[in-house]
C-alpha cells in the first residue's frame, strides 16, 4: 500500500496510561497502539525461547495447514500457535499481562461472567509476504447475528520493529461501526507503525490486514486475542495447553485458559463449563481433578 495518501492515524497510549482511557479510545475509535506494553528483557526471553521453533520451518513442514487458512495468512508466514502449550515465557509475562486484563475487563466482562484467551500465534511474516485481505476478527463466529457489544478484544504486539515497508499491520479507525460490506478508501487505512514491545490494541469487529512486506526482513509479532467466556475459542486450549500442565499453573492462568466456571446466573447469563456442578478450579485446588 502506498503509505503516503493514508491520512488516518491510531492514537497512541503509553502501558502505564489510564485502563479507561485506553478502554474509551477503544470503544470509540475501534483501535489504539499502547507503547511500551512489552520490556526489552521480556522480548529477548520470549524471542530466544520461540528462535528454536523456528529454526526448522520451511515450506514443506508447513503442508499440514488448511490450504484456506494458508491463503489468508500468505505462504509466507510462518506460525507458532497455541504459544499458552509452548511458551513458559507467555505464560508468565504475557498471558495475564496486567495491561491486557484491564482491558478485558472493560472490553468483554460486560457481556459475560469470565472472559478468556482466544487465540495466541506468532506470525513471522517473511521477505515477500502479500498484504493479507481486510477482514475482522470476529468474522470466526459468522453463525452470530450483530449483537451491538464486542465478542473480541484482540493485539498484535510487535516483537521486532513494525514498519510499513516491513508489513506493519494496516488498521481502519472507525470500521467497526461500519455495515459489513464497506471497503475502506486508501485514506481511512492507518499504518500501525510500532517499535518492539509496543501493541495495537483493536476490537474483533474492526478492518485490518497484515501489511505487504517489501523488504529482506522478517517481520515478528505476536497476535493474541481474548474472548467473551461463552464462546467457542479458536485456539483449542484444552488441548494446547492439557490439564497436566494447567494444575501447575497459578489459579489466574487457568481461569484464562478457559478452565473457569462461567457462572453468568446472577446476571441472568449462562452456568457453562462446571465439572459435577463445580468450578474446575476449585477441583484443581482441592487436588481433585
Ligand atoms: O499479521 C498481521 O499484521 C495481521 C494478522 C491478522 O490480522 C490475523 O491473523 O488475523
Ligand atoms: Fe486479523
Amino acid at each position: 500500500m502506498n503509505t503516503e495518501i493514508s491520512s488516518a492515524q491510531i492514537a497512541r497510549f503509553h502501558a502505564h496510561d489510564n485502563p479507561d482511557a485506553i478502554a474509551a479510545r477503544m470503544l470509540a475509535d475501534g483501535v489504539v497502539i499502547v507503547r511500551a506494553m512489552l520490556d526489552r528483557a521480556t522480548l529477548d526471553a520470549f524471542n530466544a525461547e520461540i528462535d528454536g521453533y523456528f529454526a526448522g520451518e520451511d515450506d514443506v513442514a508447513r503442508s499440514y495447514m488448511n490450504g484456506t487458512v494458508t491463503q489468508f495468512f500468505g505462504p509466507q508466514t510462518r506460525h507458532l500457535a497455541g504459544l499458552a502449550g509452548k511458551s513458559a515465557v507467555f505464560r508468565r509475562d504475557v498471558l495475564c499481562h496486567p495491561v491486557l486484563m484491564a482491558q478485558c475487563e472493560r472490553i468483554l466482562r460486560p457481556h459475560c461472567a469470565t472472559y478468556q484467551l482466544n487465540f495466541a500465534d506468532v506470525m513471522d511474516r517473511w521477505p515477500g509476504a502479500a498484504q493479507q485481505i481486510f477482514h475482522r476478527d470476529d468474522g470466526i463466529w459468522p453463525y452470530l447475528p450483530p449483537l451491538g457489544f464486542p465478542l473480541e478484544f484482540a493485539t498484535m504486539i510487535a516483537l521486532g520493529p513494525f514498519t510499513a515497508e516491513r508489513g506493519a499491520t494496516l488498521i481502519v479507525p472507525g470500521s467497526h461501526r461500519w455495515e459489513k460490506d464497506r471497503v475502506p478508501q486508501p485514506h481511512e487505512i492507518a499504518v500501525a507503525e510500532m517499535e518492539p514491545g509496543d501493541a495495537a490494541f483493536y476490537l474483533g469487529s474492526t478492518l485490518h490486514a497484515g501489511g505487504e512486506n517489501t523488504t529482506d526482513q522478517r517481520r515478528r509479532g505476536m497476535h493474541l486475542s481474548y474472548c467473551l467466556g461463552w464462546l467457542r475459542t479458536e485456539d483449542n486450549n484444552y488441548l494446547t495447553a492439557p490439564i497436566d500442565l494447567v494444575r501447575t499453573l497459578p489459579r489466574d492462568q487457568q481461569a484464562i485458559l478457559g478452565y473457569a466456571l462461567h457462572d453468568g446466573i446472577e446476571v441472568n447469563g449462562g452456568f457453562l463449563g462446571a465439572v459435577d456442578w463445580r468450578n474446575p478450579l476449585d477441583l484443581m485446588a482441592e487436588g481433585r481433578l
